[in-house]
């Protein structure tokens, strides 16, 4: 509050607005993390023709996403909650920009949100400048090196320390240093050091609802941005976390393939909740996920055939081999089929055929099994054909044999 009130108490010549939040909790020592807009900062012109470029505003530059006609039409972008950014331009020294803060001695550390994509084309093309920039506090200057970012677009976060000798209130200026003019920037952080700055929670910008096919590891990315540029990591939680994995980029997936048939979810269905976590390293975002298991007409199981019979080389037809079995996922009646002319499947089981022709040895059999439109299994089976027995003559003809009596005969 008294850092607010320092701010507010400040004596400028135009009136001052701006956006300051201290984090909570508090870290160990002075924070502020100031969002630039319209008058943020106290501005000082230099004589430039065009002092007004010092503060790009949302009605000069409305959001934009893409390049239209040159690096001022890089705007302001979704999720930003200021309304402007400072563009010290022009190529001269004159222009900066001040904002008083109250702490103790010490060492601070300017983090600075920046965008700079100058010297680069819309095409992506060109040698980047690399329009350093002068952070001083108390006439203590910095140089911040490498603000290049590859585009007037794309912003990321920048960090000098500054050491303050004396207790009291201190003015932070920005300015270029040299004819490159400086990034653009729209949101500095005053900070103690190795106190870690987010200015903006990572925000989850794709799908969260997903529909995979069963038999299946791979969900889904899981798409994310951070308004800082900050490197995001993600975690999982929710009630079927444990069943799910993604990687340092986002790629969510099952650790193992879920079966339609038997679901795994906490909700004993196909449909899983689970909740990811997007991290920045400071701030962080919670999002809902759902992901839901689609069915998949799979194959019967592989034909069984229960205690396979030896089959004689002269048995008759409709000698049982065995009683064939298969069963679908879906539930579907399973038909069979046998790809040696020798055998047919009749009832369920597994015969010899009418006229089949079969010799001592061993014979392989393919087993089909199909259930409606799905797809087949297949068995191969390996048949014992044994030698052929003397069948029982089907009727034995006795004719009359004339026998003396009480004399022992035979036919
Ligand atoms: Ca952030
Ligand atoms: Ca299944
Ligand atoms: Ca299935
Ligand atoms: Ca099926």
């Amino acid at each position: 509050a008294d850092f607010l009130e320092d701010i507010v108490a400040d004596e400028v010549e135009a009136p001052v607005a701006f956006t300051l939040t201290v984090e909570e909790p508090e870290p160990v020592g002075p924070f502020a993390t100031l969002i630039i807009q319209g008058e943020a900062f106290t501005i000082i012109p230099d004589n430039s023709a065009q002092p007004d470029n010092l503060i790009r505003t949302q009605t000069q530059n409305p959001e934009q996403t893409a390049p239209t006609a040159g690096f001022d039409t890089f705007g302001l972008r979704e999720g930003y909650t200021g309304t402007g950014y400072l563009d010290i331009n022009g190529n001269d020294t004159g222009p900066q920009a001040q904002v008083t803060f109250d702490a103790p001695a010490g060492a601070y550390e300017i983090t600075l949100r920046i965008a700079n994509g100058g010297g680069i084309a819309a095409n992506g093309t060109g040698t980047p400048q690399p329009r350093p920039m002068i952070v001083e506090v108390d006439g203590v200057s910095a140089s911040v090196a490498n603000t290049h970012t590859g585009s007037f677009g794309v912003w990321q976060t920048r960090t000098v320390t500054i050491a303050v000798p004396t207790a009291g209130t201190h003015t932070l200026t920005i300015l270029q240093d040299n004819t490159q003019g400086a990034p653009n920037i729209d949101a500095v952080a005053i900070a103690t050091p190795g106190t870690p700055v987010s200015f903006a929670a990572p925000v989850v910008t794709g799908p969260t609802e997903f529909t995979v096919g069963e038999n299946q590891t791979a969900v889904g990315a899981i798409a994310a941005s951070d308004l800082d540029g900050q490197t995001l990591s993600y975690a999982l939680e929710g009630a079927d976390a444990d069943l799910f994995q993604i990687s340092p980029t986002g790629v969510l997936s099952f650790i193992s393939a879920p079966d339609f048939e038997t679901p795994l979810s906490a909700a004993e269905s196909n449909l899983y909740s689970l909740d990811v976590v997007v991290s920045d390293g400071v701030d962080s975002v919670t999002q809902a996920v759902t992901v839901t298991v689609a069915d998949v007409d799979e194959a019967p199981s592989a034909p069984a055939l229960a205690d396979p019979q030896d089959v004689p080389a002269d048995a008759a037809a409709g000698f049982v081999v065995g009683a064939l079995s298969a069963t679908d996922p879906e539930g579907e009646a399973v038909a069979f089929s046998v790809d040696n002319p020798n055998f047919a499947v009749v009832g369920g089981d597994l015969v010899v055929a009418e006229g089949a022709t079969l010799a001592a040895g061993t014979v392989e059999v393919i087993v089909t099994a199909e259930a409606g439109e799905g797809p087949s299994s297949q068995q191969t089976f390996s048949i014992t054909i044994a030698e052929a027995v003397d069948q029982p003559a089907t009727a034995i003809i006795v004719t009359a044999v004339a026998a003396p009596e009480n004399e022992a005969g035979a036919l």
